[in-house]
This record gives structure tokens, sequence and C-alpha cells, in this order.
């Protein structure tokens, strides 16, 4: 019974359902509705009436800015469950899940009005700062929530279970980030002349090739917690102080350091694009880690899950500093191959419409490129978030 939502037939589709129709309020010919699709994937509309608001985000059987490209339906569910299983965490910046349609693949959830993506209002060079320190908050969190260090395994065995079947969104983190840019692939859009030999010097780097495969191979087996799985600033939204965490449809178990990997990477790039915003990003990515790691050596302070239980007290401080030190390294892989994809793969980024000549979008797409082959080849050596600080430096 699925058929692609338009704004008609989902204004039919509210009215019937009592509870999401009472939520909106007034009758269905009075609300409001837009669809505010974005991202690649899905359709997205928000729908506003007297009494509230709510967004419809429905799963398309194709990717939206690939129509040639099948995506399976079933994606839609993983996001439902992610959302359901985040809720458990209790941050607040999550948001909440009103109703899913299994059938339809849709979701209804809280509408985010009037936030705006982060990765907008950074390229709009809106006045925005410290949104760092939540972000590193609900990585921990939701981190602490599904660990195997906080609870028996039964439970993580479970998380795993659900999420098992993510393979179609998987594969896309597969082949886009951990595999297409170090290979000659039809989805590579072509890029600069002046590009060809960095990017092929790269497809031929002994060294860089095996960081790339350890990379994959921990975004593969290193099953520590639930991760968002696509953590960039397009899936941000915020207004005033109030930070959200949306599109979670990638979730998986996976290394802690992909998702905080994916957001460092980001700001880099932004910077990339930006240079003056260079200090600016510099403190943001400092305020991350910093709260990240406090966070993390708060709630981590006695594991409790069956792993580590058998460590004496004393032993404690020693076991969370091991583990975020091996978070660390996977974060600065992972945000190596970030940089790298979202410069010269499919799904690249809207920060490089902020260059205004091709050569000042060559120069940033250089950059990125070089602070990103740096991450990756050094990321089992690289010791501290200053370290990397020093790699991106733009100037
Ligand atoms: C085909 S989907 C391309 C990219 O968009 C999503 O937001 C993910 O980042 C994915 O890699
Ligand atoms: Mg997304």
């Amino acid at each position: 019974s699925y058929y692609a939502l338009t704004p008609d037939t989902l204004r039919d589709y509210l009215a019937q359902d009592e509870a999401l129709a009472s939520r909106l309020g007034g009758t269905a010919d009075t609300w409001h509705i837009r669809e505010v699709s974005d991202g690649n994937l899905n359709l997205v509309f928000i729908v506003t009436g007297h009494l509230g608001a709510v967004c419809c985000k429905q799963a398309l059987p194709h990717v939206r800015v690939a129509p040639t490209w099948p995506m399976p339906l079933e994606r839609a569910l993983f996001e439902a469950r992610y959302m359901q299983r985040i809720a458990q965490a209790k941050t607040p910046h999550a948001v909440e899940l009103y109703a899913f349609d299994n059938a339809m693949y849709l979701l209804v959830m809280e509408a985010l009005l009037p936030h705006q993506v982060l990765r907008s209002q950074l390229i709009a060079n809106k006045d925005i700062a410290c949104f760092s320190a939540p972000i590193a908050r609900y990585i921990s969190h939701t981190a602490h929530a599904s660990s195997w260090h906080t609870q028996r395994f039964e439970t993580g065995s479970q998380i795993l279970e659900e999420f098992s079947g993510n393979t179609a969104l998987t594969r896309i983190t597969v082949d886009l980030i951990l595999s297409d840019p170090f290979r000659q692939s039809e989805r590579n859009p072509t890029p600069e002349a002046e590009l060809l030999p960095v990017i092929h010097a790269m497809q031929d780097d002994a060294d860089l090739l095996r960081a790339v495969t350890h990379l994959q191979t921990r975004f593969l087996s290193a099953r520590q917690a639930l991760l968002h799985g696509d953590l960039h600033t397009g899936s941000i939204m915020l207004h005033d102080g109030d930070i959200r965490v949306i599109d979670g449809e990638f979730a998986l178990m996976g290394p802690i350091g992909f998702d905080c990997g994916l957001y460092i990477a980001n700001l880099i790039l932004h910077a990339c694009a930006a240079p003056s915003k260079a200090d600016f990003i510099r403190n943001e990515i400092q305020i991350f880690w910093d709260t990240f790691t406090e966070e993390m050596q708060r709630l981590f302070d006695r594991p409790q899950g069956d792993a580590a239980q058998l460590l004496p007290e004393h032993e404690d401080k020693a076991f969370v500093s091991a583990f975020l030190q091996e978070i660390f390294q996977d974060t600065v892989g992972f945000c190596g191959l970030e940089i790298i994809r979202r410069t010269i793969g499919f799904a690249q980024i809207a920060d490089y419409d902020l260059c205004e000549t091709p050569e000042a979008r060559l120069a940033a797409r250089q950059a990125a490129l070089s602070i990103g082959k740096a991450l990756v080849l050094q990321h089992q050596h690289i010791a501290s978030i200053a370290e990397i600080l020093a790699i991106f430096s733009t100037d």
C-alpha cells in the first residue's frame, strides 16, 4: 500500500490519523504543508496546524537526488528504531518520534521550528558558537546507553540484532566513504583537472590504501556502541542554543570514533572553504574533544557491563584512558576519510560554494585533500587533538 506522498495525499493521510490530526488541530484544509526535502535520500514535509506542527519523512524507492539508484524502502525502519533507542538515552538533543508507518515507510516526528541546519547556518555565517559541546555530549550519552561496558551483553546483542539489517545504508557508507574515493568509480564526479594527479597518487599510494583498509575493518568489526552513522553538519539543527541531531537512518553498531570523526571532518571542511573562519572552527573542535573526553571519563568511570567488570577499581581510569585512546585514533582516521570523500566523491558539500572563484575552490579542495590524507595515513600515530589542529592549518 506504499505510495510516494505529495502535499495533497499527505493531507488526506494525516486527516485519517486521529492522534496526528489532533496534534495539528483544526480541519485538514487549514493545515499548511510544504515540502522541505534537502538531504540526498528522502522526501520531507513540514505540516503546520493551529495547535502544532509535525515533520513527515518518507523513504523513496531510490536515492532522491539520483533516481536511477534504487534504494530499499525498509531503511526507514532503522531510523525509527534509532529514534526509539536514543529516546532511552534521555538526551535533550534527540528528536521525538510521534508515529512510524511501516507500510508507507513514513516517520512522523517533532517539527523543529524555527531551527535551521547547522551546515546552512555556518555557510550563512550566522552568529552561532559553542554548538560542539552538546554534540559531544550527545555522542557520549548515546554511546554510554548502548555500550558493552555499561550493561549486560544481552542488551548489546539485542541492539546488534535490531540494526544488523541496515545493510543498504551501511553499503552506501562502505562504498562512498570507505572505498570509492580510493578507486575508479562512476559515482565519483569529474574533478577539476588540476586535482587528477593528486587523486591518482592517492589511489596508487600503498600506505594510504593500507590505512584505509584498516579503517574499513574497524568500521565493520568494532561494534562498540550504537552510532548515528552520518553525523555531519547537515544532520544537526539548532536554534537559540537548542541543538538537535536528526536523520539517524544510517544507524548501526560501530566504532564510536566514526561519529566523532565525521563531525570534526565537516567542521574542518567548512574551514577549508572559508579559511578566515579557521580559528573559530579550531575552537569548536577543541571544545568538542574536551567535552567528549570529560563526559566519557565521567560516564564510563566504573565499567559495569560484562566487559571489563573484573578490573580492580584502581584500574578504572587506565581502562577509560585506553578506551578513549582507541576512540581517538578511529576519530582521526574516519575524519580523514570523510574529508576526502566530501571533496572528491559522491555527495559533496555546499560549503565549497563559499569559494568565490574557481581558483579559491581548487585551493580549498587541495587543502582538504592534503589534510584528509595526512589524517588517514597518521591516524594510529597522532596522539592529541592539538596535533589535528596543527595539521589543519589552512593559513
Ligand atoms: C546516496 S546517499 C549519499 C550520502 O548522503 C547521506 O547523507 C550520507 O552522507 C551518504 O553518504
Ligand atoms: Mg541525512
